[in-house]
C-alpha cells in the first residue's frame, strides 16, 4: 500500500494520442484505434462527492456529509463507520459508482483515493477499510477478482493510495467503491477525491520484440506459475520469498540498435519493493512500480535503455520481497 500523504490529487488533462500503440493479446498483435473521446480525464463522476446522486450506498453506515473544514476539495466527503457487530455481513458499509464511459480493454488505468482515519481499529487479521476496483463486461458480469487498496488502522490525515491495473478483455465497465470491512471494530474513515484515469504511454513507438518471462534464459530463486489468470504465453514468473534476492535474465536479444522502451508486464497485490533492471551488464536502474491490487490484475512498468543490434541481455532483479511480483513478459518498443 502506498502511504504517502497528499493534500490533493493530480488530474492530468493532457490528451492521449488517438492511435494507441500496438498491444499484445496472447500472440496476437492488435493495433487498436481509440475513439475520439478517449482522454486522460478522470472517469469518476463527482469524484469529491459534491453530487451525492452519483453514488449508491449499501446502507446507513455510509453517508456523504458536509465537512468543509477538512474536505480536500469542495465541501463534502464520504463518511464510513466501522462497527463490527458480531456477524461479518453486518459490518459492511460502502459507497459505489459504476463507470460506464471510457473503459477499454487493454488500457492501464490508475485508480487513486484519499482516505482519512479517526481511531480506526480492528482485530488485525487484514480486515481494514478498503477501496476496490472491479471490471465488468457489457452484461454487468464481473470479469476478474477486484483490485484492493487497504487503508491503515489508527488516526491519520488524508493519505493517498493508488494502484495501476489493466482492464481485462471484454471490460467496458468499472465499479469503484469505498468500504468499511469486516474485522474492523471501531472508528470512522473519510474519503475524498477519487480518480480513475487512463495511463498514456506517449514515448512508446513501434513494438519490436516480446519476451515471455517463462521463456527467459536464466532464473535465480524464481519459478513458473499459472495460478492467477490474465497472463500471456504459458505462464508467469514468481520470485521466491520472503526477503530473498531473485532475478530473471533474457539473453541473445536481437533488435535494431538504438534507444528502446522496456515495458515489464507484472502484477503485485501490494507492498512493492524496488526492482532493478540492467541492460547488457550495465548499471542497475531501480524502479518502484505501483501495486495492482490483485495478483490477477496486470500493469506495466517501463525503463529506457540503449540496445545493440544483436546479442543483448536484460536482467531484472528483486530483493526484500514480501508478496509477488508476478512477471508476465517484457515488451520492447522503439522510442517515439
Ligand atoms: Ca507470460
Amino acid at each position: 500500500m502506498n502511504s504517502c500523504v497528499a493534500m490533493n490529487i493530480a488530474n492530468p488533462q493532457f490528451n492521449m494520442s488517438k492511435n494507441l500503440k500496438p498491444l499484445i493479446a496472447g500472440t496476437l498483435i492488435l493495433a487498436l484505434s481509440l475513439p475520439q473521446s478517449f482522454s486522460q480525464t478522470n472517469l469518476i463522476s463527482s469524484a469529491g462527492f459534491e453530487d451525492p446522486t452519483k453514488w449508491t450506498h449499501r446502507d446507513g453506515g455510509s453517508e456523504i456529509i458536509d465537512a468543509a473544514d477538512f474536505a480536500l476539495s469542495g465541501t463534502k466527503v464520504l463518511r464510513l463507520t466501522n462497527d463490527f457487530a458480531g456477524k461479518k455481513s453486518e459490518s459492511l458499509h460502502a459507497a459505489a459508482q459504476t463507470v460506464t464511459n471510457g473503459v477499454l480493454p487493454g488500457i492501464v488505468y490508475e485508480y487513486r483515493v484519499n482516505v482519512r482515519g479517526v481511531a480506526v481499529a480492528g482485530i488485525g487479521t487484514g480486515g481494514k477499510p478498503i477501496a476496490a476496483l472491479t471490471w465488468k463486461n457489457a452484461d454487468g458480469k464481473t470479469l476478474a477478482r477486484s483490485s484492493y487498496m487497504w487503508a491503515p488502522y489508527g488516526t491519520y490525515d488524508y493519505t493517498k493510495m493508488q494502484i495501476a491495473a489493466e482492464a481485462p478483455p471484454g471490460a467496458v465497465q468499472a465499479v469503484v467503491d469505498c468500504r468499511s470491512w469486516w474485522d474492523c471494530t471501531n472508528g470512522v474513515t473519510y474519503w475524498d477525491e477519487l480518480s480513475l484515469v487512463p495511463r498514456a504511454f506517449p514515448k512508446r513507438g513501434r513494438l519490436v520484440k516480446t519476451l515471455q518471462a517463462e521463456d527467459a534464459a536464466a532464473f535465480e530463486n524464481c519459478g513458473t506459475q499459472t495460478k492467477h489468470p490474465g497472463y500471456s504465453g504459458s505462464g508467469y514468473i514468481e520470485p521466491a520469498k520472503p526477503r530473498i534476492e531473485a532475478s530473471i535474465e533474457w539473453r541473445d536479444i536481437d533488435v535494431s540498435a538504438g534507444r528502446k522502451i522496456i515495458a515489464v508486464r507484472y502484477s503485485v497485490e501490494a507492498g512493492v519493493s524496488p526492482w532493478g533492471l540492467s541492460v547488457n551488464g550495465g548499471a542497475v536502474v531501480a524502479h518502484k512500480p505501483q501495486a495492482t491490487g490483485s495478483p490477477a490484475a496486470w500493469a506495466t512498468e517501463s525503463w529506457e535503455a540503449d540496445f545493440n543490434e544483436i546479442g543483448n541481455t536484460l536482467k531484472l532483479t528483486f530483493r526484500k520481497l514480501v508478496v509477488g511480483p508476478q512477471i508476465d513478459r517484457v515488451d520492447i518498443y522503439d522510442l517515439n
